[in-house]
């Protein structure tokens, strides 16, 4: 038997312990520093229940929103931005996310994201950005204790209240006294003001819960439109050709046709109209201030800021109020990039941006790479005018929530021309419309189809009555079916299988 001579095992030994504390000096060295990140300054600003129209920016009548038009005025506008489903806490784990819903599972308003599923702030954090949350998060139901990703921490339970917050700073609970988006303000303000002497760039995240129900405009506000006078969308009385689902939702909570005491005391159509007009001039005192402080700062040029809402809001149209429809009124939303020296000048662009858009942008602002989970693409060569291929069509699906459960499961495609949505789980129409000639959605172009009590798939009988309009509507239907498979997502979503 060959022995190992003692000396070759001494040497091995002294070379084993050589190389281990090479290694360990080595691990030393490259034990990094924290990472340093050298992209700007970035803000996102979302507001909750903003409707794409609800600025005086996009002509509205009477509402002033001086200090978010004079932004928009200098930005890159998306005319036609999205959300991918209408609800509040599945579009704001979208946001967060960058995923569609059936994906990410936050289907309703007390579900919390899962532990563990990359966001832009963790990925934001991870890359060096120092990263502050302020406002609404209520994905997690009543928990308000500080979500992984953030090093500042400032939100409340739930919706949170309009008056007299409990704020979490960062996990500890500090009663406030006084109207919350201005808390939220104030707290924003003191961010960007505490990151002044550090080069690390931050990105800071306020989270309004204006214009949300039950609208409560500040106490300076409150009365401004009592004298306005109100128009009634000229929607709101028609039904023909609509869904019997929708017809009846006129008379639910979130119909036209009841009283407007969903939360607040409103009584009547018009109180209800100018309270959420109200609202709106806090959340435009609230962006003017953002903005102050940067100019003062000497920042506003090189700071990012992206402005977005987590959902549109019907005021009636079709006899609606409320969101979640995949009308316009509910799924578009105001948008814009504020970032003088990062783009090439103010302007309009038309192509379709998403909630699930946002992550990869801020992130590809930030020089990160996206995680593959993230579903969206990043419109930042939008912003800064590049050619690039870009979408011409999205889905958009809502999933039925126990609380509200007169508007079903929807799954959808919007494409340039067309708007169309089907519904899960009810025998009843599907609607098409035309959106070049018909942008107002009043004329569903396969809404004649007599589906009596023969029940059976839509199409089918749709075929059998109207061959030259199925024919647009199942070419719709397969790309609607190709589009959600793209993105793992079933029309028979697999928990109901
Ligand atoms: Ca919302």
């Amino acid at each position: 038997m060959k022995r190992i001579s003692p000396l070759i095992t001494q040497s091995s030994f002294s070379l084993f312990f050589i190389i281990l504390l090479v290694s360990s000096l080595s691990c030393t060295s490259e034990n990094p520093e924290p990472p340093t990140a050298s992209g700007p300054n970035i803000i996102f600003i979302l507001i909750d229940d903003q409707r794409y129209d609800f600025l005086s920016f996009k002509n509205h009548p009477w509402l002033e929103t001086p200090n978010i038009d004079r932004l928009a005025e200098n930005s890159v506008y998306f005319d036609r931005a999205y959300v991918t489903t209408s609800l509040c806490s599945p579009s704001r784990a979208s946001i967060v996310t960058g995923q569609y819903a059936h994906t990410h599972r936050v289907l309703d308003n007390d579900t919390a994201i899962q532990p563990g599923t990359p966001t832009f702030p963790q990925v934001l954090q991870d890359g060096g950005y120092h990263t502050g949350f302020v406002g609404k998060w209520h994905m997690g139901g009543s928990n308000d204790m500080p979500r992984p990703g953030f090093d500042y921490w400032a939100s409340f339970k739930g919706q949170g209240p309009y008056t007299d917050p409990e704020m979490n700073i960062n996990g500890e609970r500090i009663p406030y006294e006084g109207y919350t988006p201005d808390i939220l303000t104030e707290l924003s303000i003191d961010f960007i003001k505490s990151r002044q002497e550090n080069e690390q760039p931050y990105m800071l995240y306020l989270s309004h819960k204006s214009i949300h129900e039950p609208f409560t405009p500040a106490p300076r506000h409150a009365g401004r439109y009592s004298t306005t006078e109100i128009t009634q969308p000229y929607t709101l009385e028609q039904s023909e050709g609509k869904p019997q689902w929708l017809i009846d939702q006129r008379k639910s909570w979130h119909g036209a046709e009841r009283d407007y005491d969903i939360y607040g005391d409103y009584g009547d159509y018009d109180t209800f109209f100018r309270r959420y007009s109200e609202c709106m001039l806090g959340v435009d005192e609230s962006v003017g201030a953002i903005v102050d402080v940067l100019e003062e700062l000497g920042q506003l040029e090189d700071t990012v800021i992206i402005y977005y809402s987590d959902n549109g809001y019907m005021m009636g149209e079709h006899g609606l109020i409320d969101k979640r429809v995949m009308y316009e009124e509910s799924i578009r939303v105001p948008a814009f990039v504020h970032w003088p020296d990062g783009t090439s000048g103010a302007r309009m662009d038309d192509r379709f941006i998403l909630t699930v858009d946002i992550g990869p942008t801020i992130l590809d602002m930030a020089g990160l790479p996206a995680p593959e989970s993230m579903y969206g693409n990043s419109f930042l060569p939008l912003v800064q005018g590049e050619e690039v291929s870009w979408r011409d069509a999205f889905v958009y699906e809502y999933f039925m929530d126990p609380q509200a459960v007169q508007t079903p499961t929807i799954f959808g495609l919007r494409t340039e021309k067309y708007s169309y949505m089907t519904y899960h789980g009810v025998w009843d129409l599907f609607e098409l419309y035309d959106m070049e000639a018909d942008p107002k959605q009043l004329s569903n172009l396969v809404g004649g189809v007599k589906y009596g009590h023969a029940y059976g798939p839509f199409l089918r009988h749709l075929g059998n009555q109207d061959p030259d309009t199925y024919a647009i509507a199942k070419a719709l239907d397969d790309s609607l079916t190709a589009h959600l498979h793209r993105i793992d997502g079933s029309r028979q979503p697999r928990w109901v299988q």
